[in-house]
């Protein structure tokens, strides 16, 4: 770990709008729903994140222990497969890197799990280094439950297919394996800056 960190990817505010924007990418004002399933509405009582899978020991938070962490608040540009891409969007949510703390692990990637069956994967890096957050707001608001509130991953850097709505855990793997869209054709990794939306991509 640095003591100085020149941030991921510098500071997108700095850039010049459309050097913001990925290639075959067109940005939208409103905040499209996509969701493969119906929303769930899970009780905050018996509500539960977990981390598991190869740890030494599974974490698990409840509802009101994961509001207890320190959160923060981020700004960041955010990129649909479908070709939306939303600027400056504002979330409150826990770093993944809150998480992980204490966390003993060998594994490299990660099976985001959420209500309603829906999975992701990435590489654990992806997770790390101020890159990803557990957010249960937006703008201001508590995240409404279409776009996956009570809590959704937010991996902005990501296609937001990676972004796990009503996300209730991470399953640490030592080998890379398929979620749900990854399973229909979509890109193990990606990254929208080199276009990864399809295998072979
Ligand atoms: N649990 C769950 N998370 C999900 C999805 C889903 O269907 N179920 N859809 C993904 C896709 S394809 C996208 S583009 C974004 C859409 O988030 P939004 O509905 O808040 O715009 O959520 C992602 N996370
Ligand atoms: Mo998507």
């Amino acid at each position: 770990m640095s003591f100085v960190s020149r941030g991921f990817k510098g500071r997108s505010r700095d850039k010049p709008r459309d050097a913001r924007v990925p290639p075959g990418q067109y940005v939208v004002h409103d905040f499209p729903v996509l969701s493969a399933g119906p929303t769930p509405q899970p009780s905050l009582d018996t509500w539960t994140f977990s981390i598991e899978g190869e740890v030494d020991e599974t974490k698990r938070w409840t509802w009101a222990e994961m509001r207890a962490l320190p959160s923060e608040t981020v700004t960041r540009d955010i990129h649909c497969v479908t070709k939306w891409s939303k600027l400056d969007t504002t979330w409150e949510g826990v770093s993944v890197d809150t998480l992980l703390a204490g966390v003993e692990t060998a594994a490299d990637y990660v099976m985001a799990f959420c209500d309603g069956g829906y999975t992701t994967n990435l590489p654990l890096e992806d997770l790390t280094g101020g890159k990803a957050w557990i957010a249960f707001a937006f703008d201001g608001e508590p995240l409404e439950s279409q776009h996956g509130g009570p809590a959704r991953l937010l991996v902005p850097h990501l296609y937001f297919w990676k972004s796990a709505k009503w996300v209730r855990g991470l399953r640490l793997m030592n080998e890379d394996s398929p979620g749900f869209w990854e399973t229909y054709g979509y890109h193990m990794y990606g990254d929208p800056w080199l276009e990864q939306r399809y295998s072979g991509d």
